[in-house]
């Protein structure tokens, strides 16, 4: 690891895999038989809103339930004590790695505990259900949804991310397949700007053979030994 230098961290489903969690597109990562990539889609919500919404719901209380892992932890503990520049981008909507103390994070596909009302962009913490057609306390239309990226969506944050990784010295992967982009698309620009490359995952990933360094194992193990 630099000595003091930036550092970018990307995490995935896999980081919150062991505290309960269920990842995308292993055993299992279907929801009611349905891939995330038919139910994340404005599409979607236009022709199914009960689905979509019900499909967050879920997800909003399954996190209710569920704690932070070793993995979070150890990295809220870099956090604390990394003295140069730390950026960790998560895919996960869930709230682990602020219940964890993160602090230097950024969430890329939006939050399960947050609203976005679809006509006057205003976006509001959210806890239990969000039925389709609730009104927005700030403009009044009955427009408030999942603050999510759906694919097709526009990711949060892409220019300070961008110049993040264009400054790193390292980069680290850690717990995501590698299958949606641009966030796995990241370890290209990264490595493009001279970064030191480092995967972390139960397996390897769509885009292993970018990194310099690979550990395969459960994020409970590979994390907190990485940042000790
Ligand atoms: C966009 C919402 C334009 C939240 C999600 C090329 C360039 C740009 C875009 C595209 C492109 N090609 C295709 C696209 C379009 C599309 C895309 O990537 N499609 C895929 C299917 C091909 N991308 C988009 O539409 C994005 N928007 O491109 O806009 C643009 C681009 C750039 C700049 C401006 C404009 C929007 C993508 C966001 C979609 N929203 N979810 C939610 O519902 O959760 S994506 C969804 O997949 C989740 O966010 C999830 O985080 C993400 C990635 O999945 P993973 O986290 O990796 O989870 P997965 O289950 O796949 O893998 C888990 C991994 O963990 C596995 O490898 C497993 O082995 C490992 N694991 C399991 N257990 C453990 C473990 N590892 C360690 N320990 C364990 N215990």
């Amino acid at each position: 690891m630099p000595h003091a230098g930036t550092i970018v961290v990307l995490t995935g489903a896999g980081t919150s895999a062991e505290s309960g969690l269920a990842t995308f597109r292993g055993p299992g990562g279907l929801w009611e038989g349905h891939r995330v990539e038919d139910v994340c889609t404005p599409e979607a919500l236009a022709a199914d809103p009960d689905l979509v919404h019900r499909f967050y719901d879920a997800r909003r209380e399954a996190l209710a339930a569920v704690q932070p892992n070793a993995a979070h932890r150890a990295l809220a503990r870099l956090d604390a004590a990394w003295p140069g520049e730390l950026l960790v981008v998560t895919q996960n909507v869930d709230d682990l790695h602020e219940r964890a103390g993160l602090r230097r994070l950024h969430h890329i596909h939006g939050q399960l505990n947050s609203a976005l009302c679809a006509n006057c962009w205003e976006r509001r913490n959210w806890s239990g259900d969000l039925p389709p057609g609730t009104i927005c306390p700030a403009c009044k239309a009955p427009a408030l949804r999942p603050d999510i990226v759906f694919f097709g969506e526009i990711p949060y944050g892409m220019e300070e991310i961008e110049a993040a990784l264009a400054r790193a010295d390292l980069f680290v992967s850690i717990g995501t397949s590698g299958a949606v982009y641009p966030a796995a698309g990241f370890v290209q620009i990264a490595r493009y700007h001279g970064a030191d490359t480092l995967e972390l995952n139960l397996e390897p990933s769509a885009g292993s053979d970018w990194f310099a360094d690979r550990r395969y194992g459960p994020a409970t193990e590979l994390v907190p030994d990485w940042v000790a």
